[in-house]
């Protein structure tokens, strides 16, 4: 197929621009600078390379470049042997003819640096012939997710020429490459270019792109709402009728690099300051869009269900048969029902537990419902609770047990991980879209060994599941204990350990202060999800129907979770029947009842707010951004400010004994101790203190009664956000319940 506008390079022609007033200019630095532009930056911060390639040496350094090929792409070929360095400090990419085909180079940074925002520049010196076309750009693998336009993932040309004449295009692409997909891009003459070396840039932040020719700025635009994701360099030639007619080109023909660099804004002082360094760079690291998402839905649900509810144990040895499997009345809407009415956002079911009975009929075992009573074997619990879900606006999440004690490949490492990729394939490829995949990391002390293949789970969690979240892998981490609660200071932003499953130490007291962060070499985010169960098991026990949490207790479990910066993920266990027992409903239902009491309303809801500072005293960060009922928009204080205070006017007296913060945690967690206060003649006086806030910080207190009251910042790791404050009064707990 020959495409005369390949998508990826589509430019709107209308946008064509002949930046005539920049011409003389270019020509004068047509010649190599040998003193590197970097866009000018705020006061306060400087650049600092972060990652480089001078090509020096005699072979591609393939720990930051994946060579492309040996495939075909558009009307050549991309081989590896094309791309190349060429011993004098630069990468050559040549295209050449081989027999009848036409091929050329193509180097990726993809898996080896993947990164966010900063500085991106290329020098480098075009090839001479048509037909053929040198290009430096980024992108994502997830350029191909629609509903978040370019914030999810932007394909960022940042220099394309396929034009021998002095000419490049600069193109941004987001929503895929099919009938969704979006572009806008801009054409630009400069005599000389073709000669010798010349800077491609690109200034990329969180609101903006601005790119840059020999450190001219060319093109200042947020197209597509700017991509908040890491993406990968990429330096390619390609081969099509865009770029003229290959077969008048005198070959071979190269495509020279003389480097690529990428360089991150700090702030000054902490350039040379390792330790400011670290702190500036933790507080910077940002949620995924994936990672905000669950975060946002706060309060789930687990489902523990195999049959250790008709054997009355907490894990089944794999001996267990199918013929017990019997529930009488399991009805997967009451599932759905109660956790709705509890409000939580989503449902993941123990899809397979240790013991390996499978809840869908599986194509791989036969020790799944599909030969149990249950209705004939012909049920699929799966399938049937991701219906309810659909149906009920709820998530719906997969736990699939790597232990397995049934599945006799167990213990050959190679032919359980395909066994259970098979499975994991089953599950996340015919239910719709799964939210979370649960790994868990249980096994037993006499288990065999296994070498779980976590990076091919992973890779199929990601090609079926793009939008899910990883429990115990890289996206979210265990709290580190079975209680259901969180740390008082807990930090989403951890140091991983390098290994692929549960990659810090989660049971440790402290992961996120700076101490903890240690070297700070591989900072990520990495929230806490808090599991516990409503009963003391995981599983239905009727000697259990008695233990069921009590109201006070499950409160108590959601202000140290959800309080605590953490997504609460409460059990259920559906009984021998196949329901949640009337039990738990009703001690579920008493519980929302009591938390809907508490945060009926929010007595500063829409209080005048004044802060000590506002960042360039923009309307855009003013105080009255945290009352005004949207939580997308936000406080925050000029750089360099890392304590600050907040006053909200009440408007009059009010009595409340429970407080609610947040940040915005989309830039990032950043405050690390605060303290709540009211006035106290010509003085405050504090009533409350906390460390973190992060997501959601819930405080707890004897009633205070005051018209005014004041959030002092005592330190933040970087210019501090709010983006919600909220008091609530709590009112007796039997009171609610009318006891
Ligand atoms: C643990 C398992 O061993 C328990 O049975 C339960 O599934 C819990 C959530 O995780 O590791």
């Amino acid at each position: 197929m020959k495409i005369s506008f390949p998508p990826r390079c589509l430019p709107t022609l209308s946008c064509l621009v002949l930046f005539a007033a920049l011409l003389p200019a270019v020509s004068r630095v047509a010649a190599a600078a040998d003193k590197e532009f970097l866009p000018q930056l705020a006061e306060g911060k400087v650049w600092k390379l972060a990652w480089s390639d001078e090509f020096e040496g005699d072979a591609v350094d393939q720990s930051k470049w994946e060579l492309l090929g040996d495939w075909k792409r558009r009307d050549g070929f991309w081989v590896k042997e094309d791309s190349y360095v060429d011993g004098k400090g630069n990468l050559i990419l040549r295209t050449k003819k081989d027999g009848d085909r036409y091929t050329c180079g193509a180097v990726r940074t993809r898996g080896k640096f993947e990164h966010r925002y900063g500085y991106w520049v290329c020098r480098c010196k075009f090839p001479k012939e048509q037909g053929h076309w040198p290009a430096f750009w980024l992108h994502a693998d997830s350029v191909g997710k629609i509903g978040d336009a370019g914030r999810d993932g932007t394909e960022i040309d940042i220099m394309e020429k396929p034009w021998r004449e002095d000419r490049i295009t600069q193109n941004l692409h987001w929503d895929g490459y099919g009938k969704e997909h979006r572009s806008d891009g801009k054409t630009f003459d400069f005599p000389g270019l073709s000669e010798g070396f010349h800077t491609f840039g690109l200034h990329w932040t969180p609101e903006e792109y601005v790119f840059y020719v020999d450190g001219k700025e060319t093109w200042r635009t947020r197209a597509g709402g700017v991509s908040q994701v890491p993406e990968y360099a990429k330096l390619t030639e390609e081969i099509g009728e865009w770029g003229g007619d290959i077969k008048k080109a005198n070959l071979p023909d190269e495509f020279v690099v003389d480097y690529v660099r990428v360089y991150d804004t700090v702030g000054a002082a902490a350039a040379d300051d390792p330790a400011k360094a670290l702190i500036e760079r933790a507080a910077n690291v940002r949620p995924s869009p994936q990672q905000l998402a669950w975060q946002k839905l706060e309060f789930i649900a687990f489902i523990h269900y195999t049959v250790n509810a008709f054997t009355d144990k907490e894990w089944g040895d794999g001996t267990e048969s199918p013929s017990i499997f019997n529930p009488s009345q399991l009805d997967v809407r009451q599932w759905v029902k109660t956790c709705k009415d509890a409000g939580m956002k989503m449902v993941i079911l123990t899809a397979k537990h240790h013991d390996g009975f499978c809840l869908w009929p599986s194509q791989y075992t036969e020790h799944s419902v599909k030969n149990s009573p249950y209705k004939g074997g012909k049920g699929d619990i799966v399938g049937e609770l991701a219906q309810a879900c659909r149906e009920a606006g709820l998530k719906l999440g997969l736990y699939l047990s790597p232990w397995d004690r049934h599945e006799p490949t167990y213990g050959d490492s190679e032919g359980y991980n395909k066994f259970y990729k098979n499975q994991l394939r089953e599950i996340l490829g015919n239910y719709g879209e799964v939210t979370e995949v649960w790994f868990d990391g249980a096994k037993g002390e006499n288990a065999k060994d296994m070498e779980y293949d976590w990076a091919g789970y992973y890779a199929i969690v990601r090609e079926l599941q793009p939008n899910a979240v990883i429990f115990n892998g890289p996206d979210l981490r265990w709290v580190g204990n079975e209680r259901g609660y969180a740390r008082e200071s807990e930090w989403s932003v951890v140091n991983s350990n390098g290994s692929l499953f549960g990659i810090v130490n989660c049971t440790a007291k402290d992961l996120g202060s700076i101490e903890a962060l240690g070297k700070g070499d591989r900072l990520v985010w990495y929230p806490a999800e808090t599991d516990v169960s409503i009963r003391p098991g995981w599983f239905y026990h009727a000697s259990e129907d008695g233990k069921v949490k009590s109201v006070e207790h499950l409160l108590d479990i959601y202000f140290s979770s959800v309080g605590y910066n953490s997504v609460l993920l409460l059990n259920l266990p559906p009984d021998r029947r196949g329901l949640i027992h009337e039990n738990d409903v009703q001690r579920l239902g008493e519980s929302r009842k009591g938390r809907d009491a508490i945060f009926k309303e929010n007595l500063a809801a829409g209080a005048k707010a004044t802060a000590s500072n506002v960042k360039g005293n923009d309307a855009a960060f003013t105080a009255a951004r945290i009352t005004d009922d949207d939580k997308e928009s936000y406080w925050t204080t000029d750089n360099g400010t890392t304590s600050a205070t907040v006053e909200f006017d009440l408007g009059k007296e009010r009595t409340f004994n429970v407080a609610e913060l947040a940040e915005h945690i989309e830039i990032g967690q950043r405050i690390s101790e605060f303290v709540l206060e009211v006035p106290d003649g010509t003085n405050w006086k504090e009533f409350a203190r906390g460390t973190t806030v992060g997501y959601k910080r819930l405080l707890r207190f004897e009633p205070v009664t005051a018209s005014k009251v004041r959030v002092r910042i005592v330190d933040s790791r970087v210019c501090p956000t709010l983006s919600d404050f909220g008091l609530y009064f709590a009112p007796a707990i039997k009171e609610v319940l009318g006891q």
